[in-house]
């Protein structure tokens, strides 16, 4: 790996000058506490650690191989496993709950409106809703009912799962894993962990892929359908990345989190004309939202809003001294945020009774009132612009242009423009499949996930993507690994001349797309089942055969476990770059790489060494063509 890499030099400059502003406001960050954290606990690590019940805490060593009640490493460590995946389905869902609800509360009048009615007729047809000479708002709460039931609907199993291939339904059907209501699920998880219960690692780690498909095919599906119906569903628009897009002469608004409800109200309030004026009253040039995490890439990919920066950035943010508030909703919001905010003027609001920080302001926002609360929260950031310290300001300089907005649906409008020189259909991805036979793409990666301290920062995320657009390999990304991508300017349209072999920069002229395809969030890696199945259909193959692979080098979230969970039973293999808490059972260490390959066709590839991972990566996916015969 070249470490003279200039992006990486960029990047990391600028990290160095906000390091050192966090040490002269006396403020502590994540880089203070994770060395106060070192050595961790290597029970935990190997999730061989058990306090589910108070008869432990139990620890499993060479001496004392079984817990007071006899579990042994396999039993809790599967459970460690099943319970963390739960947790992740359940983050991803509630969010999808709550988007159902929000289209609950649209009405012409309204905060929130039918944005995408085309995406909600479809959905009602799917669904056997009707139609027919309706008001679309009563479809609309009629499709938002039916999907608030598939959460706890008693019999049967979940509605999206008849959009996966025959064979993989099948396959869920034949081991027993087919997702039945979403609460279920995750219930059943706690119910088999529960002391006393399921001690077989096999049958926790098939109830694992079972709670990830009921996210994947399930929670977090319906919060990517409903958002696109609520906000409209994301095409290709231009933004920019990194805390560069922070301004020095305007009141900077972050919007952070994962649910859009409250940050569409702060990007349409700070557009009203009276709040843009009010702010110049104040001294300021304008309104200046931008993104951080999985709220970025929701916002980013429909309004082109700026993304400011990725999971470990968000104090990196506050450190500039130029953020006048962090509006956040939920998930991956650090609670040092709240402490950090008495170093800074930066006024931190939540606004859901789901994530609760002390030292912050707290806003409960609802979808009655949220039009009124959008313009309430612009308001207090433009009153605090005037309080920011000149002395604990520094500007980055860094930041670099995106193309995002890759819905599949964005994905489709672009290979529709080059229909005509492969296939001479539309609405297909066989122009796609025609390139991937041919070999000028030798195939996909889907990249996701986190940062984790364990990995340096966004590092493993860039050097992995440059190698795959090296090999001609094209990329999918979400999450922080999306960021990661656009603050490296690999989703710049020219990145294609500086990264990309023949063929691949060949495509991306043609079709006139980044070699890197921003997707959205991470629920948002529903559409990444939906493309991989899309494509397996089209080419008339089920989806382990097809050269696509999904890679979380820098995972951290039970939400990542959850989704590695679906995007394995789905059948794509899963490359991790940092190791699952299982590693203290051999046996479980076995389920999670060869034993789910029996079961579904996929399983995970786990190496710490980015180099290796993504070498591995490559010979899988040519592993996949030598079967294909391509
Ligand atoms: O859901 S990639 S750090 S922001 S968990 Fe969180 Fe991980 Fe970022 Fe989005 Ni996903
Ligand atoms: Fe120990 Fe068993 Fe209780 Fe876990 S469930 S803490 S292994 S006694």
């Amino acid at each position: 790996m070249d470490l003279t890499n200039p992006i990486y030099e960029r990047l990391e400059a600028e990290l160095e000058k906000l390091r050192e502003m966090a040490k002269a406001a006396g403020a502590e960050t994540w880089e203070d506490r994770k060395k106060a954290q070192t050595p961790q606990c290597r029970f935990g690590e190997g999730g061989i650690c058990c306090r589910i019940c108070s008869m432990g805490p139990c620890r499993i060593t060479p001496k004392s191989p079984r817990g007071i009640c006899g579990a042994d490493a396999g039993a809790i460590a599967g459970r460690n496993y099943l319970r963390f995946t739960a947790g992740g389905c359940a983050a991803h869902s509630d969010h999808g709950r709550e988007i159902c609800h929000t289209l609950m509360s649209a009405s012409p009048e309204g905060s929130y409106h039918v944005t995408d009615a085309d995406k909600l007729l479809r959905l009602a047809k799917e669904w056997d809703i009707e139609t027919e000479g309706r008001d679309i708002y009563d479809v609309a709460h009629d499709v938002g009912f039916t999907a608030l039931s598939e959460y706890g609907k008693p019999f049967g199993t979940q509605r999206f799962v008849s959009r996966a291939t025959e064979e993989r339904q099948k396959v869920w059907e034949r081991e027993g894993i087919t997702p039945r209501a979403v609460d279920r699920e995750i219930t059943t998880a706690m119910h088999m962990t529960h002391m006393g219960n399921t001690a077989d690692a096999e049958a926790l780690v098939r109830q694992s892929l079972r709670t990830g498909l009921a996210d994947g095919w399930g929670g977090s599906m319906t919060g990517t359908e409903f958002s696109d119906i609520l906000f409209g569903t994301p095409l290709p628009n231009d933004t920019e990345a990194d805390l560069g897009v922070l301004e020095k002469d305007m009141v900077n608004i972050i919007v952070h989190g994962h649910d859009p409800a409250m940050s569409e109200m702060v990007v349409t309030a700070a557009e009203d004309r009276d709040m843009i004026e009010y702010a110049r009253s104040k001294g300021a040039k304008g309104i200046n939202v931008a993104g951080l995490c999985c709220t970025a890439n929701e916002v980013a990919m429909r309004h082109g809003v700026r993304m400011g920066g990725n999971f470990l950035q968000q104090e990196k943010a506050m450190l500039t001294g130029l953020v006048e508030m962090m509006a956040v909703d939920v998930q991956c919001i650090f609670p040092a945020l709240g402490p950090l905010s008495e170093c800074f003027h930066t006024k931190v609001v939540t606004t859901s009774p789901i994530a609760r920080i002390p030292g912050t302001i707290f806003v409960q926002f609802n979808a009655e009132t949220a039009r009124q609360q959008g313009r309430d929260l612009v308001k207090m950031a433009i009153d605090n612009f005037e309080n920011r310290d000149p002395a604990k300001i520094f500007v980055p300089q860094n930041k670099q242009k995106a193309t995002v907005g890759y819905s599949c649906e964005g994905i489709k409008s672009r290979l529709d423009t080059v229909t005509n020189s492969f296939v001479d259909e539309l609405d297909t991805y066989k122009p796609l499949i025609e390139c991937i036979k041919s070999g000028v793409v030798r195939g996909a990666v889907a990249i996701v996930g986190c940062n984790n301290p364990k990995v340096r920062p966004d590092y493993a995320h860039i050097e992995i993507m440059k190698e795959l657009l090296r090999n001609d390999i094209v990329i999918v990304a979400t999450g922080c690994a999306a960021q990661a991508a656009a603050k490296a300017g690999l989703m710049d349209k020219a990145a294609k001349d500086l990264y990309c072999g023949e063929g691949l920069k060949r495509v991306c002229e043609l079709a006139e797309i980044p070699p890197v395809l921003h997707m959205g969030s991470c629920v948002d890696i529903s559409r990444m089942m939906l493309l991989a199945t899309g494509i397996a259909k089209d080419w008339g193959i089920d989806v382990p055969q097809v050269p696509v692979v999904g890679c979380a080098p820098e995972w951290m979230s039970e939400k990542a476990v959850s989704i590695a969970n679906y995007v394995v039973a789905t059948g794509i293999d899963t490359y991790l770059g940092v190791e699952p808490q299982v590693s203290g059972s051999a046996e479980m260490m076995e389920l999670i790489t060869e034993g789910t390959r029996k079961m579904v066709g996929a399983g995970y590839i786990i190496n710490t060494d980015c180099d290796q991972l993504v070498q591995a990566m490559i010979d899988g996916i040519e592993a996949k063509r030598t079967a294909l015969g391509i």
